[in-house]
């Protein structure tokens, strides 16, 4: 902006008046001058109200600080920023209350005997916990928040989907994994409806499924996805452990303490997250582990389920034995890989053996997003100094 502004003010006049020539030269850098010092204290003024607010959004002053409504939103197509973040914002107790949070069980389920598995889930509106003592105004499938329920199955199996609508607003669910007319398939279901369809599970990997109805990023955003394993129909290699680990990020418009925050439609536009999660909750395997023993091997099936953020896939103090990269099962995986790219919307399998006892994290190796809440631990063996659970 700037060095817009001093640009076109310099502009030489003729050249045939040299004085005058001598005049404007000075009148220029002076002129330029004013503008850089300008600029500095607009941006010092900047900074220090960025401050001061970030200071507001403290726990103990948390209450007058949420932003616009999202009615407000609605409307509001300006993604100019700062915008108000509450990224990392939690209560006082938030320790204790990550302590007694119950996490999403990431353990892989078993497949369903027959040739055809029924999957039912009921659209549901309900507050969930997104952080430690930070609430939020999901539309959840299933009725228990975010991600939905993992639906495993093998290659060959149909799966018979019933979806009910206990939602106030049209929903649908576009499943990844199927070849299906999705204006048949994926269409909406008014409130209160309830419809059923059918989709034979050909591909293996591991697959998105999300509520495709407009605009998809509020619905995703809203805690609207999962995933589901479709294992190859001769396996992968035998392991000890499989977990499932679905990574998201949530945009809030307010802390989320003293009352659930909802979406901000206008963040979400501009990526800037609040949260970013693995099975919906911040650091909740920091808290309670995954678990193997020494030398034993885990399988983590992912699925980054965004709406927008990938999850460069990372297990620290280690190297993937196996990378099935974008969950192709019908080729062989990748050896020896330090981190791996799982793009919105798109799934990975992954390997890995550790023979040493320890606390071995495992991240999206974008760090900005560790720093607001993707990261959990596998915990090796009984490591000195861990927690019991
Ligand atoms: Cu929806």
């Amino acid at each position: 902006m700037a060095s817009y502004h001093a640009s076109t003010t310099s502009s030489r006049p003729r050249s045939s008046d040299t004085s005058s020539g001598a005049f404007w030269m000075v009148a220029t850098m002076l002129l330029g001058l004013a503008v850089a010092v300008v600029g500095l204290f607009a941006l010092l003024m900047w900074a220090d109200a960025r401050e001061s607010r970030d200071a507001g959004s403290e726990p103990a002053a948390a209450s007058g600080t949420a932003s616009a409504t999202a009615a407000d939103h609605a409307t509001d197509h300006n993604t100019a920023l700062p915008l108000n973040s509450f990224a990392g914002v939690v209560p006082k107790n938030a320790a204790e209350l990550a302590d007694a949070h119950k996490p999403y069980d990431a353990t892989l389920p078993a497949i369903p005997a027959g040739d055809v598995v029924k999957v039912q889930m009921t659209l549901k509106d309900m507050v969930v916990e997104v952080a430690p003592g930070v609430k939020y105004n999901t539309w959840a499938f299933d009725g228990h928040g975010a991600p939905g329920p993992i639906v495993h199955v093998r290659e060959g199996q149909t799966v018979e989907m019933t979806l009910k609508n206990g939602g106030s607003i049209p929903h649908s669910i576009d499943f990844h994994a199927a070849r299906i007319a999705p204006d048949i398939a994926f269409r909406d279901a008014q409130p209160g409806e309830s419809f059923t369809f059918r989709f034979k599970a050909g591909d293996p990997g591991v697959f998105m499924y999300h509520c495709g109805t407009k605009p998809v990023l509020a619905h995703i955003a809203n805690g609207m996805y999962g995933a589901i394993i479709v294992q190859p129909k001769e396996g992968l290699p035998p392991v000890d452990h499989e977990y499932v680990l679905v990574g998201s990020e949530w945009y809030l418009n307010g802390d989320g303490i003293k009352e659930a925050a909802s979406l901000d439609m206008t963040k979400a536009r501009a990526r800037m997250a609040d949260w970013v999660t693995f099975n919906g909750y911040a650091n909740q395997y920091v808290n309670h582990p995954l678990t193997a023993k020494p030398g034993e091997t885990t399988r983590f099936w992912v699925v980054a389920a965004g709406p927008t953020n990938n999850v460069n896939f990372h297990v620290v103090g280690t190297i993937f034995d196996r990378a099935w990269v974008n969950s192709d099962l019908k080729s062989p995986p990748q050896r020896g890989v330090q981190t791996v790219l799982v793009p919105a919307g798109g799934g990975a399998v992954f390997d890995v053996k550790i023979d040493d006892v320890g606390m071995y994290p495992f991240v999206s190796h974008a760090f900005a997003d560790v720093d607001l809440g993707q990261v959990g631990l596998l915990k090796v063996g009984n490591p000195k100094g861990s927690m019991s659970h």
